[in-house]
């Protein structure tokens, strides 16, 4: 303790507000330093983080935030955990300096000590050292500016303090700042949407042929995404994807085999490759939502790889970020290993280097960063329906409507329909409430699979893709909507309203409709 002619003890709640600062920047610090150094990465400091805040969030708020928010659900899961890890760091680093300051230690060999454990606990947590070395050196930044703010008594502690806490808010800032420039280029990557040059070329001729035909059956509609979608909607269990390089991925044959088997990317990509369009939707989407869309894949059969699967029940499909879904064998048959989107790489987003496309299912079951098939004796539940969903099985016929626009004499209407590996057969609009039906106009249906180096067609049209509909006619008064769709079997789509949990949403679409404010 500092004495002074005049001892006034440093009171304790200023003692505590300067530590709680202190333990903030100094968090701020390390976790910006270990952003810095891999970006939004598992091996961030605050992903594993991450990780257990939705472990330790009940099912259903994790199945609401992730399917009814969206993106926006999993970044305030990633607030929460990035507050945390703040907290948490910071907490170690005041802890440490009291310490140091009990055993009179002096404030260099204090900080080194205090960014040292920081480092050591976060490659402890990352298994990286690349991380850890980031988190320390920002948290050390951090702790040299606060050396000076120690709780100190006397006349010119006050003035010392508002120094030393301007210091040590500007070094958080500044390695934060920092920290967010450099990880997030870092973590930067070309996504499948803007990988194309300026002319549109992927410089594949064949990957390009099919772009431009799925450009030329586009209905050119407002609001309406093209069939081959611009952005493609993402769905993860965690807050920070996998990183896999296709050098350390493999792909192992598991469980009720008489051999286990091991793929390896080159092995994968050096059989005879297909480009297949296909749409995923996601089984938590609402009614009329865009969980749903539409890429040109390439990637091989399962059947082709794997062409003796024992005769099981049902496989486990399992992934590098603990994702798991169980599903029939006999879905698995028909399924396609893709790494390739739109003529790029898979995106890391959407399961770099190889995910599973399994044609007329919900979404979950095409698992991304496959790295694992399970052939399995009974059936099992997976992620998901652990958390009470039955979203293993195929989609629901859906039209969708998200185009009205005005024509000279009443309205133009449009939008997309699916129904899996059934087909659409066509769609149907009502403009009185449901009560007479006419016919939409259908886009022509897309290419069916190709032989990636030939370019030879494998199928007429698309197995397992949407179509664009729309529907013009005359209206001024205000009037409601109705659409469906019937399926290539000649089912209409289900009447009977029902939300998506637990096994996708289903009804008409309907929209009131006034011509006079459009
Ligand atoms: N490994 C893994 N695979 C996964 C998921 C996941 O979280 N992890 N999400 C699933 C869900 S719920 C859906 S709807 C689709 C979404 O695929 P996308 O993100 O490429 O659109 O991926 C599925 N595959
Ligand atoms: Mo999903």
């Amino acid at each position: 303790m500092n004495s002074s002619s005049k001892p006034r003890a440093l009171d304790p709640w200023r003692r505590r507000s300067l530590d709680v600062l202190v333990a903030i920047a100094v968090g701020v610090g390390a976790v910006a330093g270990s952003y810095a150094a891999v970006g939004a990465r598992p091996s961030f400091l605050a992903a594993p983080v991450a990780g257990w805040v939705t472990a330790a969030t009940p099912d259903a708020v994790v199945t609401w935030a992730i399917l009814t928010l969206g993106s926006l659900g999993q970044s305030l899961g990633f607030v929460l955990a990035l507050v945390l890890t703040v907290g948490a760091v910071g907490a170690v680093a005041v802890v440490l300096r009291r310490l140091g300051r009990a055993v009179g230690g002096d404030r260099l060999a204090t900080t080194v000590a205090a960014a040292v454990t920081i480092g050591i606990l976060t490659a402890a947590l990352t298994a990286s050292p690349v991380s850890a070395l980031g988190a320390g050196l920002g948290a050390g930044i951090v702790l040299l500016a606060a050396g000076r703010i120690d709780p100190s008594s006397g006349e010119r502690a006050s003035a010392a303090d508002r120094r030393g806490f301007l210091r040590v808010v500007a070094a958080a800032v500044a390695v934060a700042g920092g920290g967010a420039l450099v990880g997030s280029r870092s973590g930067a990557e070309p996504t499948a949407d803007t990988a194309t040059d300026a002319a549109g070329s992927t410089g594949d001729s064949v990957v390009d042929d099919l772009l431009a035909a799925a450009s030329a059956r586009t209905l050119d509609l407002p609001d309406l995404d093209p069939l081959v979608s611009q952005e493609f909607y993402q769905v993860d269990i965690n807050s920070v994807d996998p990183d896999l390089s296709a050098e350390e991925w493999s792909l192992r044959v598991t469980g009720a085999v008489d051999e286990e088997r091991e793929f390896t990317y080159d092995q994968l990509t050096g059989e005879p490759a297909q480009h297949r369009f296909v749409t995923l939707q996601c089984v938590g989407d609402a009614l009329n939502g865009k969980k749903i869309d539409t890429a040109l894949w390439t990637g091989v059969p399962i059947a082709r790889v794997l062409p003796d699967l024992p005769d099981e029940c049902c496989v486990m499909l399992r992934a590098a970020d603990d994702y798991f879904e169980e599903f029939p064998m006999a879905a698995l048959r028909r399924g396609f290993l893709a790494y390739r989107m739109n003529g790029q790489p898979l995106p890391r987003g959407h399961g770099h280097p190889v995910r599973a496309l399994i044609p007329g299912h919900w979404g979950e079951i095409n698992v991304k960063w496959l790295t694992e098939i399970e052939v399995l004796e009974e059936p099992a539940d997976g992620y998901w329906e652990q958390r009470g969903w039955h979203g293993t099985g195929p989609v629901n016929t859906v039209a969708k409507l998200h185009s009205v626009s005005k024509t000279d004499t009443g309205v133009r209407v449009g939008g997309h329909a699916y129904a899996g590996t059934r087909g659409i057969d066509r769609v149907e609009v009502s403009t009185d409430g449901g009560q007479s039906w006419s016919a939409a106009t259908l886009s022509d249906p897309l290419p069916g699979a190709v032989d990636a180096r030939t370019g030879e067609s494998l199928r007429e049209t698309a197995e397992d893709a949407w179509r664009m509909w729309e529907h013009a006619y005359d209206a001024t008064e205000p009037h409601e909507v109705v659409v469906r769709a019937v399926d290539g079997t000649g089912d209409v789509q289900s009447a009977e309203e029902r939300r998506a949990f637990p096994r996708g949403p289903s009804g008409w679409v309907s929209r009131e409709i006034d011509p006079r404010r459009l």
